[in-house]
This record gives C-alpha cells, sequence and structure tokens, in this order.
C-alpha cells in the first residue's frame, strides 16, 4: 500500500473553467483518483486556489503551474508513503508548501492529492470511502438541502440572495427525501411557467427566475411544495444562503444591488430575517451576515441562534483556528465543511471534530464550480453531519453526489439511518414539531 506515483491532470469544471484531477497509484496497482471543485462567493480567508493567470489559455484560469506541482513536487515528496497515512501525508504537504494558505503550491493542487490519497487509501482497504473515513458506525445519511432556486453571483437574475433551498427532512429514508425533493423541484416549473417566469437554471442547478423580490422566491417555493403534495415545515422546511458577504459595503450596511437598490444596516438585516423566521418556515440561515462583519454576527446570533441553525461559510472558512474563535465568541451554531477551503482532508476532519465537540452543527457542501466527484456524499455519512448542500434536481455534477448517497444507503442496508427533522434542532426546539408558522404563508 506505497505510494508508487502520481500525477495530475487539467480537466474541466462544471462552468467550463480548468480544475486539477490527481490519480494515485500504489506499488500493488491500485489506481484511486479525485477533482476538485472552486467556489464563486469565495470567503477571503479560504485556501488559495493556483491560476495560471495566462490570457492566451482558458482567460487565464488555467491550472497547469498546479498540475505541475503534483507532478514534479509532490509526486517526489510522497513517493514511498504508506497510502493510508492520510495525516502523515497531508502534514508533509502542507509543510513542503510553506505558507498559511498553500499559496506556492496551490490549494488545488494539494488537495487534489490530498482527496485522491483517501480515494486510493479505502480502495487498497476494499472499504467504501465512507467507512474508511467515518468507521463501522459511520450509517447516518443526511437530509439533501436542495438548492432549488438561485440568486446572487450565481444566476444572472434581479434576486440578491444566492440560494434558497427545500430540506426534505419528513421521510423515512435518504431515497424517500430525495424524491420529496425532486417532486417539489418540478413543481416549482410548473408555478413559475404558470407566473410567466423563466425556468433556465443557475450555476447549481436551480431555477434563476427575475422575481420582484427575495420575498417572492420564498412564496414560490412554498407554493411548489403545497403542489407536490407535501406541508410547509412539517414535511419540507426552507434553507438560506443569502451569501451577504457580496452585499456588504465596508461601512457596516448591506446593499441589495441587484433587486432595489436598498441599503440595510446589519441590525435591519437581522430584522429582516426575524421576520421572515415568523412567517416562513425557515430552519437553517447560512450566511446571513458578512464574513468582516463579526460583531454583527454575534448579536445575530443573540437574537435568532436558538431558533434557527446560523451556518458560518465565508466567516468560518472550514478553519479550525476562526472556528475556535466563533466557539469563544457565541458567533454562529453551525459550521459550512468545504474541503477546498482550508485545502486537506486531515484538517477538514480537525474542524469538524471541534465543531462537534462544541455543539455546532456540520453542514456539507458542495462549491458553485463542480465535478463529477463525489467525495463529499461520502464525507458527510463519514461524519454523521446530518444534512448537505449539492444542488438541485438537475445537473449531473450535483446528481452525481446524490446518486453516491443512495448506492450508500443501499450499501448499508438495515443499518442505514436518515437524519431527518431532527437535524434541525434550534429550529425544532423553537416551533414546535409541527412548524406552527407553516400555514402563515
Ligand atoms: C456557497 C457556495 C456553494 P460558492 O456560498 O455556499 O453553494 O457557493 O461555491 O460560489 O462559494
Ligand atoms: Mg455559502
Amino acid at each position: 500500500m506505497v505510494i508508487k506515483n502520481l500525477f495530475a491532470l487539467e480537466v474541466l469544471d462544471s462552468r467550463g473553467n480548468p480544475t486539477v484531477e490527481v490519480h494515485c497509484e500504489l506499488d500493488n496497482g491500485i489506481i484511486g483518483k479525485a477533482m476538485v471543485p472552486s467556489g464563486a462567493s469565495t470567503g477571503e480567508r479560504e485556501a488559495a486556489e493556483l491560476r495560471d493567470h495566462d490570457p492566451h489559455r482558458y482567460g487565464g484560469k488555467g491550472v497547469k503551474q498546479a498540475v505541475n506541482h503534483v507532478n514534479v513536487e509532490l509526486a517526489n515528496a510522497l513517493r514511498g508513503m504508506q497510502v493510508t497515512k492520510q495525516r502523515e501525508i497531508d502534514y508533509a504537504m502542507i509543510d513542503l508548501d510553506g505558507t498559511p494558505n498553500k499559496s506556492r503550491l496551490g490549494a488545488n493542487a494539494i488537495l487534489g492529492v490530498s482527496l485522491a490519497v483517501a480515494q486510493t487509501a479505502a480502495r487498497a482497504m476494499n472499504m467504501p470511502l465512507y467507512r474508511y473515513i467515518g468507521g463501522i458506525n459511520a450509517c447516518k445519511l443526511p437530509v439533501p438541502c436542495m438548492n432549488v432556486l438561485n440568486g446572487g453571483v450565481h444566476a444572472q437574475n434581479r434576486v440578491d440572495f444566492q440560494e434558497f433551498m427545500i430540506a426534505p427532512h419528513n421521510a423515512p429514508d435518504f431515497a424517500n427525501a430525495i424524491r420529496m425533493g425532486v417532486e417539489t423541484f418540478h413543481q416549482l416549473k410548473k408555478v413559475l411557467h404558470d407566473h410567466g417566469l423563466n425556468t433556465g437554471v443557475g450555476d447549481e442547478g436551480g431555477y434563476a427566475p427575475d422575481l420582484k423580490s427575495n420575498e417572492e422566491a420564498v412564496e414560490m417555493i412554498l407554493r411548489a411544495i403545497e403542489a407536490a403534495g407535501y406541508r410547509p415545515g412539517e414535511d419540507i422546511s426552507i434553507c438560506l444562503d443569502p451569501a451577504t458577504s457580496e452585499m456588504w459595503q465596508g461601512d457596516g450596511t448591506y446593499k441589495f444591488f441587484k433587486s432595489d437598490q436598498s441599503v440595510k444596516t446589519s441590525a435591519e438585516m437581522v430584522e429582516l430575517f426575524q421576520g421572515w423566521l415568523k412567517k416562513y418556515p425557515i430552519v437553517l440561515l447560512e450566511d446571513g451576515l458578512g464574513e468582516n462583519d463579526w460583531e454583527g454576527w454575534q448579536n445575530m446570533t443573540k437574537e435568532l441562534g436558538s431558533r434557527v441553525e446560523l451556518v458560518g461559510d465565508d466567516i468560518f472558512v472550514t478553519n479550525k483556528d476562526i472556528l475556535q474563535q466563533a466557539i469563544h465568541e457565541g458567533v454562529g451554531n453551525s459550521i459550512l465543511i468545504k474541503l477546498n477551503q482550508i485545502g486537506t482532508m486531515t484538517e477538514t476532519l480537525e474542524t469538524v471534530e471541534l465543531a462537534q465537540g462544541n455543539g455546532y452543527n456540520c453542514f456539507v457542501s458542495h462549491r458553485s464550480g463542480e465535478t463529477e466527484d463525489t467525495t463529499i456524499a461520502d464525507l458527510t455519512v463519514a461524519i454523521g453531519a446530518g444534512h448537505l448542500k449539492t444542488g438541485s434536481g438537475c445537473r449531473g455534477e450535483r446528481i452525481a453526489k446524490f446518486n453516491q448517497l443512495l448506492r450508500i444507503e443501499r450499501d448499508l442496508g438495515d443499518r442505514a439511518t436518515f437524519a431527518g427533522k431532527g437535524t434541525f434542532k434550534h429550529a425544532m426546539l423553537a416551533n414546535g414539531p409541527a412548524g406552527e408558522h407553516a400555514t402563515d404563508a
């Protein structure tokens, strides 16, 4: 089980931008591979992707340098190591890179190797990846939070908020949850069509209609849930990622650039969400405030933290040092988990451990630029995250993760459990099990 060779190549992501694929070959002939995703609404403190900036190739977005770093420096350093020594391998790469944000070798090069090593080790141990990472107790399937309506920087429309998700939680298992979600997604197409709205999709496979307001997005989704025969709040709830770092103006205010150009202070944003929480069955709010609004976040956590899951994405960037500070200062109650924000499997698992040990939920996430790689599906089950977001009911790179979860559920058989409604403990405690606000809308 010794690494004989590592090699990388430049492939394409779901936006047609170059990304890194890494193959790991062992002396016993076993080969595993992985591909790296890429975000659009990135946090400032994320690990750094290395791009070539050669204007003659892919508008400067090529990754030939990162590929070369895998093929030469990283391959030379890791050749001969036991593939199961994930920690040693990841820390060897971090040391070799020598920068705090992986900018020399590129987080895309390092993550590609880290994930290919994990995939190959699982294969060598003759185990599915989720069990290799999570052990024999890894059997919880997640609620799929499906991003059915896209706005923000993920869509060309007048919707400021980036992601409107449905969370089908009242299901016996994952297979039925995903069915409920997809049925609702299909009904949403009809609802939008009946309102004369466009049903083209955005980067993550959700519809991207030109709505009159952000609120209208929620209203349309509630209609679709009912049209599909489900009860908002009881069967399917709503999760939001307004990705407000993109609206932050640096002076303590947020601008609704894409809709009516209005401006709100951080306290007014919290008021807005408070109103929505009263009206709608919202169980999760990610990046309700921006990454540079730490004080606003503290206030938001005090105001809303007992009734809704407050997920930090841009503000925490899957970084355990930042999370540690957040735990200390009462910021958020949940963390988004994106492998490429931090850049190795080992560091990601360290962050997860810190979160789970301190009562924070972990919400596993894809990136808006994805590939057919399905590592995050296995990671979600491995860490028992209970929920993930990986797109809506279409686009192959999103569906690939859902299909992998269906396979995992099948593989686990009777031992599989489904996270269900208990996942959203904050909302359930505050609103009661029936979702009392469901019918207000
Ligand atoms: C987010 C993500 C994924 P991006 O903000 O949560 O949905 O978007 O990958 O563009 O950062
Ligand atoms: Mg986000």
